[in-house]
Protein backbone atom coordinates (compact mmCIF):
# COMPACT_ATOMS: atom_id res chain seq x y z
CA UNK A 1 0.00 0.00 0.00
CA UNK A 2 1.38 3.54 -1.17
CA UNK A 3 2.01 5.92 1.84
CA UNK A 4 -1.12 8.34 -0.03
CA UNK A 5 -3.42 5.16 0.33
CA UNK A 6 -2.66 4.85 3.97
CA UNK A 7 -3.14 8.06 4.61
CA UNK A 8 -6.25 8.43 2.88
CA UNK A 9 -7.53 5.41 4.55
CA UNK A 10 -6.77 6.65 7.97
CA UNK A 11 -8.21 10.19 7.05
CA UNK A 12 -11.74 8.22 5.68
CA UNK A 13 -12.14 6.40 9.17
CA UNK A 14 -11.41 9.13 11.46
CA UNK A 15 -14.20 10.99 9.22
CA UNK A 16 -16.81 8.02 9.86
CA UNK A 17 -16.17 8.04 13.50
CA UNK A 18 -16.39 11.14 14.30
CA UNK A 19 -19.60 11.91 11.96
CA UNK A 20 -21.42 8.91 14.14
CA UNK A 21 -19.94 10.57 17.36
CA UNK A 22 -21.28 14.08 16.35
CA UNK A 23 -24.92 13.14 16.36
CA UNK A 24 -24.61 13.78 20.50
CA UNK A 25 -21.42 15.18 20.46
CA UNK A 26 -22.90 18.70 21.06
CA UNK A 27 -24.68 16.87 24.06
CA UNK A 28 -20.73 15.94 25.56
CA UNK A 29 -19.17 19.18 27.27
CA UNK A 30 -15.84 18.89 28.81
CA UNK A 31 -16.02 17.58 32.10
CA UNK A 32 -13.80 17.21 35.28
CA UNK A 33 -14.90 14.38 37.52
CA UNK A 34 -13.37 14.37 40.62
CA UNK A 35 -13.95 10.62 41.68
CA UNK A 36 -13.24 9.69 45.34
CA UNK A 37 -12.67 6.82 47.15
CA UNK A 38 -11.10 5.15 50.57
CA UNK A 39 -8.67 2.31 49.95
CA UNK A 40 -5.50 2.17 47.77
CA UNK A 41 -4.82 2.51 44.65
CA UNK A 42 -3.71 -1.65 44.58
CA UNK A 43 -7.43 -2.43 46.18
CA UNK A 44 -10.31 -3.97 44.14
CA UNK A 45 -11.79 -0.51 44.72
CA UNK A 46 -9.05 1.04 43.02
CA UNK A 47 -8.91 -1.28 40.43
CA UNK A 48 -11.97 -0.75 39.54
CA UNK A 49 -12.37 2.95 39.91
CA UNK A 50 -9.44 2.70 37.23
CA UNK A 51 -12.15 0.90 34.92
CA UNK A 52 -14.91 3.51 35.87
CA UNK A 53 -12.79 6.22 34.17
CA UNK A 54 -11.54 4.93 31.26
CA UNK A 55 -15.38 3.65 30.37
CA UNK A 56 -16.10 7.53 30.69
CA UNK A 57 -13.13 9.02 28.68
CA UNK A 58 -13.86 6.34 26.01
CA UNK A 59 -17.40 6.88 26.12
CA UNK A 60 -17.13 10.71 25.74
CA UNK A 61 -14.61 10.65 23.18
CA UNK A 62 -12.12 11.62 26.08
CA UNK A 63 -14.26 14.86 26.94
CA UNK A 64 -15.40 13.78 30.35
CA UNK A 65 -11.98 13.18 32.42
CA UNK A 66 -12.28 11.25 35.64
CA UNK A 67 -9.86 12.15 38.41
CA UNK A 68 -10.22 8.95 40.46
CA UNK A 69 -8.34 9.93 44.06
CA UNK A 70 -7.71 7.26 45.89
CA UNK A 71 -6.75 6.17 50.00
CA UNK A 72 -8.91 8.89 51.31
CA UNK A 73 -6.71 11.80 49.74
CA UNK A 74 -10.23 13.53 49.49
CA UNK A 75 -11.65 12.49 52.87
CA UNK A 76 -13.26 9.84 54.36
CA UNK A 77 -16.78 8.73 53.34
CA UNK A 78 -18.71 10.79 55.56
CA UNK A 79 -16.67 13.94 54.61
CA UNK A 80 -17.10 13.33 50.71
CA UNK A 81 -20.97 12.70 51.05
CA UNK A 82 -21.03 15.78 52.19
CA UNK A 83 -19.13 17.48 49.45
CA UNK A 84 -20.87 15.88 46.95
CA UNK A 85 -24.35 17.41 48.61
CA UNK A 86 -22.96 20.82 48.26
CA UNK A 87 -21.71 20.18 44.94
CA UNK A 88 -17.78 20.81 45.50
CA UNK A 89 -16.78 17.22 44.70
CA UNK A 90 -18.70 15.35 41.48
CA UNK A 91 -18.94 11.38 42.11
CA UNK A 92 -16.99 8.94 44.60
CA UNK A 93 -17.48 5.01 45.74
CA UNK A 94 -18.15 4.19 49.49
CA UNK A 95 -19.84 1.89 51.75
CA UNK A 96 -23.69 1.85 52.17
CA UNK A 97 -23.10 1.43 55.85
CA UNK A 98 -21.66 5.41 56.50
CA UNK A 99 -24.58 6.76 54.02
CA UNK A 100 -27.43 5.87 56.66
CA UNK A 101 -27.20 9.22 58.40
CA UNK A 102 -28.18 10.48 55.53
CA UNK A 103 -30.75 7.83 53.90
CA UNK A 104 -31.71 5.75 57.06
CA UNK A 105 -32.77 2.73 54.59
CA UNK A 106 -29.38 2.22 53.61
CA UNK A 107 -29.35 0.46 56.89
CA UNK A 108 -31.18 -2.39 55.15
CA UNK A 109 -27.82 -3.88 54.08
CA UNK A 110 -26.55 -3.78 57.62
CA UNK A 111 -28.33 -6.63 58.50
CA UNK A 112 -26.49 -9.46 59.98
CA UNK A 113 -26.54 -12.92 58.01
CA UNK A 114 -28.82 -11.38 55.09
CA UNK A 115 -27.58 -12.68 52.46
CA UNK A 116 -26.55 -16.29 51.88
CA UNK A 117 -24.35 -15.88 49.31
CA UNK A 118 -23.08 -13.15 46.25
CA UNK A 119 -25.85 -14.40 43.94
CA UNK A 120 -28.30 -13.09 46.42
CA UNK A 121 -27.06 -10.49 46.79
CA UNK A 122 -26.26 -9.37 43.34
CA UNK A 123 -30.26 -10.21 42.48
CA UNK A 124 -31.50 -7.86 45.43
CA UNK A 125 -29.29 -5.31 44.73
CA UNK A 126 -29.53 -4.93 40.80
CA UNK A 127 -33.01 -5.58 41.59
CA UNK A 128 -36.68 -3.40 42.46
CA UNK A 129 -35.54 -3.32 46.22
CA UNK A 130 -32.15 -2.01 45.57
CA UNK A 131 -33.37 0.08 43.06
CA UNK A 132 -36.02 1.37 45.49
CA UNK A 133 -33.32 2.06 48.29
CA UNK A 134 -30.79 4.03 45.76
CA UNK A 135 -33.81 6.53 44.70
CA UNK A 136 -34.14 7.62 48.44
CA UNK A 137 -31.00 9.79 47.92
CA UNK A 138 -32.26 11.82 45.61
CA UNK A 139 -34.08 13.61 48.27
CA UNK A 140 -30.73 14.15 49.89
CA UNK A 141 -29.09 16.05 47.03
CA UNK A 142 -27.36 12.31 46.30
CA UNK A 143 -27.77 10.15 43.02
CA UNK A 144 -26.90 6.51 42.96
CA UNK A 145 -25.66 5.05 40.15
CA UNK A 146 -24.49 1.38 40.94
CA UNK A 147 -23.73 -0.78 44.05
CA UNK A 148 -20.55 -2.48 43.89
CA UNK A 149 -19.44 -5.38 46.12
CA UNK A 150 -16.85 -4.81 49.24
CA UNK A 151 -18.03 -8.12 50.37
CA UNK A 152 -18.87 -10.40 53.36
CA UNK A 153 -16.68 -9.13 56.33
CA UNK A 154 -14.95 -11.17 58.24
CA UNK A 155 -13.29 -10.44 62.06
CA UNK A 156 -9.44 -9.54 62.89
CA UNK A 157 -7.72 -8.72 66.30
CA UNK A 158 -4.57 -9.07 68.06
CA UNK A 159 -5.75 -10.37 71.16
CA UNK A 160 -6.63 -13.84 70.64
CA UNK A 161 -8.44 -16.47 67.88
CA UNK A 162 -11.78 -15.82 68.42
CA UNK A 163 -13.52 -19.26 68.40
CA UNK A 164 -16.64 -18.40 70.80
CA UNK A 165 -18.49 -15.51 71.63
CA UNK A 166 -17.00 -14.88 74.98
CA UNK A 167 -13.65 -14.13 73.11
CA UNK A 168 -14.78 -11.32 72.23
CA UNK A 169 -15.57 -9.58 75.42
CA UNK A 170 -12.60 -7.80 76.30
CA UNK A 171 -11.77 -7.08 72.18
CA UNK A 172 -11.52 -3.03 71.23
CA UNK A 173 -13.40 -2.94 67.68
CA UNK A 174 -13.41 -0.97 65.63
CA UNK A 175 -16.43 -0.31 63.88
CA UNK A 176 -18.06 1.92 60.79
CA UNK A 177 -19.80 5.03 61.77
CA UNK A 178 -23.36 3.36 61.78
CA UNK A 179 -25.63 2.21 64.48
CA UNK A 180 -26.43 -1.02 63.47
CA UNK A 181 -22.81 -2.09 63.53
CA UNK A 182 -22.47 -0.32 66.91
CA UNK A 183 -25.23 -2.39 68.35
CA UNK A 184 -24.52 -5.83 66.89
CA UNK A 185 -20.84 -5.68 68.19
CA UNK A 186 -22.22 -4.50 71.46
CA UNK A 187 -24.78 -7.09 71.75
CA UNK A 188 -21.83 -9.86 70.77
CA UNK A 189 -19.93 -8.52 73.75
CA UNK A 190 -17.31 -6.59 72.51
CA UNK A 191 -16.23 -3.28 72.96
CA UNK A 192 -17.15 -1.49 69.47
CA UNK A 193 -15.95 2.08 68.72
CA UNK A 194 -16.96 3.74 65.69
CA UNK A 195 -14.23 5.56 63.58
CA UNK A 196 -13.38 6.13 59.68
CA UNK A 197 -11.25 3.39 57.65
CA UNK A 198 -9.18 6.36 56.88
CA UNK A 199 -8.00 6.20 60.66
CA UNK A 200 -8.33 2.47 61.33
CA UNK A 201 -4.53 0.84 60.10
CA UNK A 202 -2.65 3.40 62.50
CA UNK A 203 -5.52 2.74 64.99
CA UNK A 204 -4.46 -0.51 64.96
CA UNK A 205 -1.36 -0.48 64.53
CA UNK A 206 -0.92 1.68 67.73
CA UNK A 207 -3.51 -0.83 69.43
CA UNK A 208 -5.70 1.94 70.29
CA UNK A 209 -8.07 -0.86 69.41
CA UNK A 210 -7.52 -4.41 69.25
CA UNK A 211 -9.29 -5.60 66.19
CA UNK A 212 -11.96 -5.17 62.94
CA UNK A 213 -13.68 -6.42 60.61
CA UNK A 214 -13.62 -6.33 56.90
CA UNK A 215 -13.90 -8.41 53.74
CA UNK A 216 -10.53 -10.18 52.89
CA UNK A 217 -9.49 -8.20 50.08
CA UNK A 218 -9.50 -5.00 52.38
CA UNK A 219 -7.57 -7.25 54.93
CA UNK A 220 -4.75 -7.87 51.98
CA UNK A 221 -4.78 -4.13 50.26
CA UNK A 222 -4.69 -2.86 53.26
CA UNK A 223 -1.91 -4.67 54.94
CA UNK A 224 -3.86 -5.34 58.12
CA UNK A 225 -1.83 -8.74 58.21
CA UNK A 226 0.72 -6.54 59.71
CA UNK A 227 -1.14 -5.58 62.42
CA UNK A 228 -3.59 -7.96 62.99
CA UNK A 229 -2.75 -11.65 63.81
CA UNK A 230 -6.15 -13.53 64.06
CA UNK A 231 -8.75 -13.93 61.29
CA UNK A 232 -11.50 -15.57 62.41
CA UNK A 233 -14.12 -16.65 59.49
CA UNK A 234 -17.60 -15.18 60.36
CA UNK A 235 -19.25 -13.83 57.04
CA UNK A 236 -21.33 -12.07 59.09
CA UNK A 237 -22.71 -9.20 57.18
CA UNK A 238 -22.75 -8.59 53.14
CA UNK A 239 -21.35 -5.52 52.65
CA UNK A 240 -22.09 -3.53 49.64
CA UNK A 241 -20.46 -0.37 48.30
CA UNK A 242 -22.43 2.31 45.86
CA UNK A 243 -21.22 4.67 43.53
CA UNK A 244 -22.88 8.19 44.12
CA UNK A 245 -23.46 11.25 41.79
CA UNK A 246 -23.76 14.89 43.12
CA UNK A 247 -27.53 16.13 42.68
CA UNK A 248 -26.63 19.31 42.72
CA UNK A 249 -24.33 18.22 39.31
CA UNK A 250 -25.74 15.80 37.77
CA UNK A 251 -29.05 17.82 36.88
CA UNK A 252 -26.50 20.50 35.18
CA UNK A 253 -25.67 17.31 32.84
CA UNK A 254 -27.22 16.25 29.50
CA UNK A 255 -28.92 13.29 29.02
CA UNK A 256 -26.15 11.90 27.22
CA UNK A 257 -23.70 12.52 30.03
CA UNK A 258 -25.74 10.71 32.43
CA UNK A 259 -26.00 7.24 30.40
CA UNK A 260 -22.61 7.75 29.73
CA UNK A 261 -22.10 7.67 33.74
CA UNK A 262 -25.02 4.96 34.43
CA UNK A 263 -23.72 2.69 31.50
CA UNK A 264 -19.53 3.60 33.15
CA UNK A 265 -20.82 2.45 36.62
CA UNK A 266 -22.31 -0.41 35.39
CA UNK A 267 -19.61 -1.52 33.26
CA UNK A 268 -17.15 -0.73 36.45
CA UNK A 269 -19.76 -3.15 38.86
CA UNK A 270 -19.44 -5.87 36.76
CA UNK A 271 -15.90 -5.95 36.16
CA UNK A 272 -15.68 -5.09 40.05
CA UNK A 273 -17.68 -7.84 41.00
CA UNK A 274 -15.87 -10.93 39.47
CA UNK A 275 -12.43 -8.75 40.22
CA UNK A 276 -13.17 -9.00 43.87
CA UNK A 277 -14.58 -12.42 43.81
CA UNK A 278 -11.54 -13.74 41.88
CA UNK A 279 -9.36 -12.22 45.07
CA UNK A 280 -11.36 -13.10 47.45
CA UNK A 281 -10.98 -16.85 46.33
CA UNK A 282 -7.29 -16.97 46.84
CA UNK A 283 -6.84 -14.15 49.78
CA UNK A 284 -7.17 -16.67 52.79
CA UNK A 285 -4.18 -18.34 51.72
CA UNK A 286 -2.43 -15.24 51.18
CA UNK A 287 -3.53 -14.38 54.84
CA UNK A 288 -2.02 -17.53 55.77
CA UNK A 289 1.39 -16.79 53.98
CA UNK A 290 1.70 -13.61 55.16
CA UNK A 291 1.45 -14.78 59.06
CA UNK A 292 -1.97 -14.65 59.95
CA UNK A 293 -3.65 -17.46 61.91
CA UNK A 294 -7.25 -18.35 61.02
CA UNK A 295 -9.71 -19.98 62.27
CA UNK A 296 -13.16 -20.80 61.16
CA UNK A 297 -16.52 -20.97 63.65
CA UNK A 298 -18.06 -24.18 64.47
CA UNK A 299 -21.70 -24.27 63.39
CA UNK A 300 -22.88 -24.32 66.95
CA UNK A 301 -20.94 -21.00 67.48
CA UNK A 302 -22.27 -19.59 63.89
CA UNK A 303 -25.68 -20.21 64.99
CA UNK A 304 -25.31 -18.54 68.39
CA UNK A 305 -23.98 -15.56 66.67
CA UNK A 306 -27.09 -15.52 64.20
CA UNK A 307 -29.89 -15.69 67.04
CA UNK A 308 -28.05 -13.18 68.76
CA UNK A 309 -27.99 -11.25 66.23
CA UNK A 310 -31.47 -11.66 65.51
CA UNK A 311 -32.22 -9.18 67.99
CA UNK A 312 -31.55 -5.95 66.21
CA UNK A 313 -33.77 -7.01 63.00
CA UNK A 314 -36.63 -5.43 64.69
CA UNK A 315 -34.76 -2.27 65.11
CA UNK A 316 -33.50 -2.34 61.20
CA UNK A 317 -37.06 -3.05 60.14
CA UNK A 318 -38.79 -0.28 61.88
CA UNK A 319 -35.92 2.46 61.11
CA UNK A 320 -36.10 1.31 57.05
CA UNK A 321 -39.78 0.78 56.98
CA UNK A 322 -42.23 -2.10 57.51
CA UNK A 323 -42.74 -2.56 53.37
CA UNK A 324 -39.18 -2.14 52.15
CA UNK A 325 -38.37 -5.15 54.63
CA UNK A 326 -40.71 -6.86 54.05
CA UNK A 327 -40.52 -6.44 50.52
CA UNK A 328 -36.76 -7.98 50.59
CA UNK A 329 -37.42 -10.87 53.02
CA UNK A 330 -40.30 -11.93 50.34
CA UNK A 331 -38.09 -11.16 47.06
CA UNK A 332 -35.43 -13.67 49.68
CA UNK A 333 -37.91 -16.27 50.01
CA UNK A 334 -38.47 -15.80 45.94
CA UNK A 335 -34.59 -16.36 45.36
CA UNK A 336 -34.46 -19.21 47.54
CA UNK A 337 -37.38 -21.39 46.49
CA UNK A 338 -36.06 -21.21 42.68
O1 LIG B 1 -14.65 -0.76 57.08
C1 LIG B 1 -14.82 0.08 56.22
O2 LIG B 1 -14.99 1.27 56.50
C2 LIG B 1 -14.74 -0.41 54.81
O3 LIG B 1 -15.46 -1.62 54.72
C3 LIG B 1 -15.17 0.43 53.68
O4 LIG B 1 -14.75 -0.25 52.55
C4 LIG B 1 -14.61 1.79 53.62
O5 LIG B 1 -15.29 2.64 54.48
C5 LIG B 1 -14.76 2.31 52.21
O6 LIG B 1 -16.05 2.77 52.00
C6 LIG B 1 -13.79 3.38 51.92
O7 LIG B 1 -14.07 3.87 50.65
Amino acid sequence: MTFLRRTLIAAATVAVASASFSAFAQDIKPRLIRFGYGLNEQSNQGRAAKVFAEQVEKASGGKMKVRAIGAAALGPDTQMQQALIGGAQEMMVGSTATLVGITKEMALWDTPFLFNNVKEADAVLDGPVGQKVMDKLQDKGLVGLAYWENGFRNLTNSKRPVTKLEDLNDVKLRVMQNNVYLDSFKLLGANAVPMPFSELFSALETKTVDGQENPYNTILSSKFYEVQKYLSVTNHVYSPWIVTVSKKWWDGLSKTEQKILLDAARVSRDFERKDTRDEAAKALGDLKAKGMQINELSVAETNRMRDKLTHINAGIATNVGMDLWNDTQKELTRLRAK
